[in-house]
């Protein structure tokens, strides 16, 4: 009798930790563009660094890509766009996420506690 209930029990906290990811990653409000984007920009992230720190696009909607070159977490923000996040974690992650840009220079950094002090952060110029 107690195999089954201790399953159960097991189960039970892996529908919550699945629940609970998925609250975390809806919990921005952050709504991505639709459409097709005009540029990818790609930046790779390791322990501690972004690469390139500083990139150019045309204005519209870009399509934003981070892959994670080395172990740890990282993630990428751009400083007045609220809800933007690419988050990695492990060697080889990858994700992407479409943004609308207008013309101006943005600060994209790492929230990671220290990382950004560490230089974690760059420029992304829109024209
Ligand atoms: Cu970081």
């Amino acid at each position: 009798m107690s195999i089954p209930t201790r399953a159960l029990a097991a189960s039970a906290i892996a529908v919550v930790a699945v629940a609970c990811g998925s609250s975390s990653s809806s919990n921005s409000s952050y709504k991505e563009p639709a459409g097709p984007p005009v540029k990818t920009l790609n930046i790779e992230s390791g322990n501690v660094f972004f690469k390139p720190t500083k990139l150019d696009s045309p204005s519209g909607i870009v399509k934003m890509t981070l892959k994670n070159i080395e172990s740890g977490t990282h993630d990428l923000v751009i400083r007045n766009i609220p809800g933007f996040q690419l988050q990695v974690s492990g060697e080889g992650s990858t994700v992407s996420e479409k943004v609308d840009l207008k013309k101006g220079s943005y600060e994209f950094y790492c929230t990671i506690p220290g990382h950004e002090e560490a230089g974690m952060k760059g420029t992304i110029t829109v024209s």
